[in-house]
């Protein structure tokens, strides 16, 4: 699918920032594939983070550089690669702008897990340092630099908290109206921030750096809310074993949907946390990848606010995903203690008009769900460490973990 209709002459280059990453990654082939020139920049801190924790993705993934060999046999097209921890090296960054001069880049360059960011004082502060230096390094760099570039960065769902007095979330502004001594005021204000771990709480601090940067600067700026992620493989990772995208299903990493998936095809119980209450948004990892191409297509002007988009397709209460999950597979459920400090009840409604209006048409779950099972969970399951499993990550110190009964 090349520039359908722009021809080679619309092609950006485009800076994937953490492009080796589970979303990384296959939003760098499916912008390479619709023609733009993309240049990864990645410190392999994801991989590096499997060795700290003895953890490996389901799938079996290449080495970056073998990745880029496989796409450029299969597509004829390149993706380079800059390794630079851009939390620290904040020169070779700004050299990075100034010698390839992007038009985009995309921020995937942050630590993404909830239960790794709560698991010791020095995972909480590697998790802040890491995420925010990242993103103001990347945000002062760009002023630096001189060139008007379009920022996308991952934000997520989780900044909203989930206690939505029965109002749709909005896309990231709340108008609000208050009595003031000049009589009544009416304005749109971030919508107030509920993060529920160290990594949300991250970024919530982001979406305040990028508002001061779009105030200050004029920095453009869009913002992508995303709900928890499913499945693992898009059209461009289909079409090599060697290109495959990552996999995660361990208490720290795996997010809970593709927990159930691995669960159920190995015999394990789906460990439903607490009573399964929880509602969350999701959006398939196909969809996401297509959303990130929209949001790139669709930019804020110059001088505009940060223009934030809810990229998630549907909701669900974990133990509807927990039956559904059981249904297709004859899974067991369990209903494990509750390892976060969260509502254990929650409705969510949210708006998603944006995407929706540019083009997105969702996958559903119900559609995709099998085929994930078949082609990815069943079939690697050999390579599945049971240990690894249970989630162990306190939100604090009187909680349990999510250890089933019989493990
Ligand atoms: N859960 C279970 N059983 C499990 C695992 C999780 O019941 O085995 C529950 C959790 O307690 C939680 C919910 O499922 O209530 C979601 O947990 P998750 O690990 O799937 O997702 P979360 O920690 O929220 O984080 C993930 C990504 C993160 C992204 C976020 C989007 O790791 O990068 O920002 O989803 S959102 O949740 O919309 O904020």
């Amino acid at each position: 699918a090349r520039l359908a209709g722009r021809g080679e002459e619309g092609a950006l280059k485009i800076l994937v920032l953490g492009g080796d990453g589970f979303c990384g990654w296959p939003a760098s082939l499916h912008l390479s594939a619709a023609g733009h020139e993309v240049v990864i920049v990645d410190n392999f801190s994801r991989r590096r983070i499997d060795e700290e924790l003895g953890a490996q993705s389901l799938t079996p993934i290449c080495s970056n550089s073998q990745r880029r060999a496989a796409w450029r046999e299969v597509s004829g097209r390149e993706i380079r690669l800059a390794v630079i921890d851009l939390a620290a090296d904040y020169d070779r960054l700004l050299e990075l702008l100034r010698v390839e001069k992007p038009q985009v880049i995309v921020h995937y360059a942050e630590q993404r897990s909830a239960p790794y960011s709560m698991k010791s004082p020095a995972h909480k502060r590697y998790t802040v340092n890491n995420n925010v230096n990242v993103t103001h390094n990347v945000l002062c760099a760009i002023v630096e630099s001189g060139l008007d570039i379009h920022l996308v960065h991952l934000g997520t769902m989780g900044v909203y908290g989930y206690g939505t007095a029965g109002m749709a979330i909005p896309e990231g502004y709340l108008g609000i109206r208050v009595d003031g001594e000049q009589g009544e005021l009416r304005e749109e204000i971030l919508y107030p921030t509920h993060p529920g771990s160290i990594y949300h709480m991250t970024k919530v601090l982001d979406q305040d750096l990028f508002a001061y940067y779009a105030k200050n600067d004029a920095l453009r700026i869009t913002d992508l809310h995303q709900g928890i992620v499913w499945g693992t493989s898009t059209t461009q990772t289909r079409l090599d074993e060697r290109l495959i995208n990552r996999f995660d299903y361990d208490g720290d990493y795996g997010t809970v949907l593709n927990r159930f998936l691995v669960q159920a095809a190995i015999g394990y119980p789906l460990t439903v946390h607490g009573a399964g209450g929880q509602t969350r948004a999701f959006i398939h990892i196909q969809d996401m990848v297509r959303c990130v191409e929209l949001a790139i297509a669709n930019p804020p002007r110059r001088g505009e606010r940060v223009k934030i988009f809810n990229q998630m397709t549907e909701t669900h209460r974990i133990r509807d995903l927990a039956a559904l999950v059981s249904r297709l597979t004859g899974a067991s459920v369990e209903n494990v203690p509750d390892p976060r400090k969260e509502a254990s009840e929650n409705e969510l409604r949210v708006v998603n008009d944006s995407f929706l209006d540019l083009g997105l048409s969702p996958i559903t779950l119900t559609e995709g769900l099998l085929e994930e099972i078949a082609q990815t969970a069943a079939k690697y399951r050999e390579r599945v460490d049971i240990s690894k499993i249970p989630a162990r990550s306190l939100w604090t110190k009187d909680l349990r973990p999510g250890v089933p009964a019989a493990y």
